[in-house]
């Protein structure tokens, strides 16, 4: 590593002598910046404001309203924004070097996946300013942290209109609210973080008043490097790199970041303490009966392919809780698929669509939800499961769930005239089905479920849906 300070993980620093010096640092620097009011650019609220405030820019306020969601900015602008924090607090508490501790919850160990203890206790924002009030009590669970498919990801970005890549869809202009895919990381862990949260959280328009924002931007900004660090490698495409953004600075006034000055965080001035790759599940392996486990192998070898679209829904879809909706699955002998070698060696018409169907799930299969609008949003993060018996709830079934949808950032990309497209890894489940003979080659069922609230609880008020649910082969 250069010779550049550190953010280390927020679990393990030196509590042996109480509340760790990383944090204590921060609190002081967070009552700093509270005792600056606005329009002071150094201040908490004027620095929350840049994430966002409203839907409509004050043209009296230039700096608000500036995050990147839902596109390919959305991890380079939100690395700038944590180092300028970083250097506004090591300003104004005359620490130059301190770095931001990391929220570690991909780290394995389940007592990391709470709120780091100094955020919750005391609950008093007077005596401690790491707390807010309306956060969930509850630690984060297994399916909000788990970073499995977003390290998984093997582009930065893909202009194939399927969002399975790591730092989301191309835009050409910034935008605060995209409207464009929702990349791997950005919805699990970043979004889901953000709802499971809650509170000021799990809106984008107050999220970064709650100090425990940064930590979980430090997270998310480490992954990057994790991903990056695993051999991957960033966008390369000169509109992306060349994009400017500017915020204040506490030494020169304003700052002016390109996207391609922001690719080495050495850089930039910092490193973490660790890109060691955290443990992910292996994935669910396929029990075929018609294809050679080499021939499959053969066939889901690691190369950019084009994704072939395998089902879609005949209409929108609304997302109501206990809903379900059916994907009609293409006919065997229209797809791509069926033109792969290994296919074509089938004996007979029966062996012939089992082992497109082996093929396909062989490779990873994605679930894809398009736009989705959303007002007076009820759900904070929506479970979705597939095929649950007919009657059933699908809480009843967890080994059908398949992933989630958390809504952070709906509203606001909904006011703006635009959506949310996220892909979800379906790969495990559909294996799962196929492996217990229950996998339907005519049609596939979604059903969601209101697996946590916003703090706007209404369900029966909200109109949330999807253009349309597509799957697809990767
Ligand atoms: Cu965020």
């Amino acid at each position: 590593l250069a010779d550049v300070p550190l953010r280390r993980a927020v679990s393990k620093l030196d509590r042996s002598h109480g509340i760790p010096q990383e944090l204590k640092d921060y609190a002081d620097g967070v009552r700093a910046m509270m005792e600056r009011p606005l329009p002071d650019p150094l201040g908490w609220v004027y620095q929350a404001r840049i994430h966002g405030f409203r839907q409509h820019v004050d043209p009296a306020h230039p700096d608000w309203d500036k995050c990147q969601h839902q596109q390919w900015f959305f991890l380079p602008w939100h690395r700038m924004y944590v180092r300028q924090l970083e250097k506004i607090i090591g300003h104004l508490i005359g620490k130059p070097d301190w770095r931001i501790p990391y929220w570690d919850y991909t780290s394995p160990d389940e007592a990391d996946w709470a709120l780091p203890p100094e955020f919750a206790d005391p609950p008093d924002p007077d005596t401690n300013p790491l707390f807010v009030p309306g956060r969930s009590p509850d630690p984060l669970q297994e399916s909000d942290r788990d970073p499995a498919a977003a390290l998984a990801a093997r582009f930065f970005t893909t202009h194939d209109n399927l969002a399975d890549d790591f730092g989301s869809g191309v835009i050409h202009h910034p935008a605060q609210f995209g409207h464009r895919e929702t990349g791997q990381l950005e919805y699990k862990p970043h979004n889901q973080v953000h709802n499971a949260v809650g509170g000021l959280m799990e809106n984008p328009l107050t999220a970064a008043a709650d100090p425990i924002f940064w930590l979980h931007h430090a997270s998310i900004d480490r992954l990057w490097e994790v991903w990056r660090a695993d051999g991957h490698t960033n966008e390369t495409d000169s509109g992306w790199l060349g994009t400017t953004f500017d915020f204040p600075d506490p030494d020169v006034g304003r700052k002016t970041y390109k996207v391609s000055d922001v690719l080495s965080t050495e850089a930039l001035g910092y490193a973490y303490d660790d890109l060691t790759p955290p443990p992910v599940a292996a994935p669910e392996p396929l029990q075929t009966a018609f294809l050679a486990a080499e021939a499959l192998e053969e066939a889901a070898v690691d190369e950019r392919r084009e994704p072939e679209l395998i089902g879609a829904t005949a209409e929108a879809v609304p997302l109501e809780p206990d809903s379900t909706h059916t994907i009609e699955l293409a006919k065997s002998t229209t797809l791509r698929l069926s033109e792969e070698p290994v296919v074509q060696d089938a004996a007979g018409p029966e062996a012939f669509a089992q082992a497109i169907t082996e093929l396909a799930l062989g490779r990873k299969v994605f679930l894809q939800l398009e736009n989705v609008t959303g007002r007076n949003v009820a759900v904070g993060i929506y479970g979705i499961y597939l095929d649950v018996p007919e009657g059933e709830r699908p809480a009843d079934h967890p080994e059908l769930k398949a992933g989630e949808f958390p809504t952070f950032g709906l509203e606001a990309a909904t006011a703006d005239g635009g959506g949310i497209t996220q892909a979800i890894d379906i790969t495990d489940v559909a294996r799962r089905l196929y492996n217990e003979g229950r996998w339907n080659p005519d049609r596939l069922q979604v059903s969601f479920d209101a697996e946590r609230l916003t703090s706007n609880k209404n369900v029966a008020g909200q109109a949330v849906h999807a253009d349309g649910i597509r799957v697809y082969v990767v």
